[in-house]
């Protein structure tokens, strides 16, 4: 038994004036509250310390940049930091990163429970676009603000196994799940904020979106023996309502645990990491049962084969 007693921290809406203090006593709560439970490692949403800015368009860099982290732990977050150590908790959060040679990224980090920064990852799927789009009824310009994460997904040994994180858009992609699953991952964690409606589809609503947020992960989850954390920052941030729904789900990809408001919300469930070897031993044992030989279409395609006319 290898069990993580896991905190999936959901958030509920911040607003575009609200502060980075304000947002930060809020997971200081949710934090005390995932103690309280028992738990070991605390997962919160991407972008977790601001509202999801890319949902506006913002010409001026300086403005952009205001959104954005120079340092972490930063003033703010240094309380965040020092309640984990006290209660000898590990923690994940999103944030946007700003390098001191003048890079953007969309970044995730696991921090450790001695509150040591031990692995960082870099969203790599950025969905959206990067110029200015009437044609949709709210903008998501995360090509605009971020560069394309540079770190791969990496998988770092922690916390008795092996956890590897990503955000939001690269849960849709199965890349992301099989990549951790060939360092034998054995937890994801990762964060999103996803939008209720679709910008471009008004007819794509929360019901569908929850829909693939579910599918996605889960198959993520089985498909790899893994279990996965996929934490929401939700509901109505100045008028643009984000989808709930966060997940915790076991190594079979079976949801064990599911938010239900769209408010600061936590769901604490003791995963056991030894719960990852009979799907790792067995139907998805890569070594035994995959044949990397015959899969050199698929590496080197890169878009869509059209059928012949
Ligand atoms: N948000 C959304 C997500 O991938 C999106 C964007 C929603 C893309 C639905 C495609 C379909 O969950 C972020 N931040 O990636």
């Amino acid at each position: 038994m290898r069990i993580v007693t896991t905190a999936a921290a959901q958030m509920g809406p911040i607003q575009r004036s609200d502060t980075r203090s304000v947002v930060v006593e809020r997971m200081i709560a949710l934090m005390d509250e995932a103690k309280a439970q028992g738990a070991d490692f605390i997962v919160y949403p991407e972008l977790a310390l601001t509202t999801f800015f890319p949902r506006w368009y913002i010409e001026d860099q300086a403005e952009v940049d205001t959104w954005f982290e120079r340092e972490m732990p930063s003033p703010e977050t240094l309380p965040l930091f020092r309640r984990a150590r006290e209660h000898g908790m590990a923690m994940s959060f999103g944030y946007a990163e700003l390098t001191p040679e003048g890079q953007h990224f969309n970044t995730s980090i696991i921090v450790d429970k001695h509150g040591a920064i031990i692995g960082k990852y870099r969203k790599i799927h950025l969905p959206g676009h990067s110029e200015y789009d009437p044609e949709r009824t709210h903008q998501h310009l995360e090509k605009r603000y971020f560069l394309p994460g540079d770190l791969g997904f990496p998988v770092w040994r922690t916390m008795g196994g092996l956890f590897g994180m990503c955000v939001c858009n690269d849960r849709r992609w199965p890349e992301t799940y099989r990549v951790m699953g060939l360092q034998g991952v054995e937890m994801v964690a990762l964060g999103y904020n996803t939008p209720s409606i679709n910008s471009q589809n008004g007819a794509e609503g929360p019901e569908q979106r929850l829909f693939h947020n579910r599918l996605s992960v889960q198959a993520g989850a089985y498909q790899n023996a893994t279990w996965v954390v996929a934490v929401a920052k939700a509901g109505v941030e100045d008028g643009h309502p984000l989808i709930g729904g966060s997940l915790i789900v076991d190594p079979n990809g079976v949801i064990v645990a599911e938010c239900r408001t769209e408010e600061d919300e936590l769901l604490v469930h003791p995963c056991d990491l030894d719960d990852t070897v009979f799907g790792k031993t067995t139907i998805f044992d890569f070594v035994r049962h995959r044949r990397v030989e015959h899969y050199g279409l698929i590496t080197s395609q890169t878009g869509v084969v059209l059928p012949p006319e």
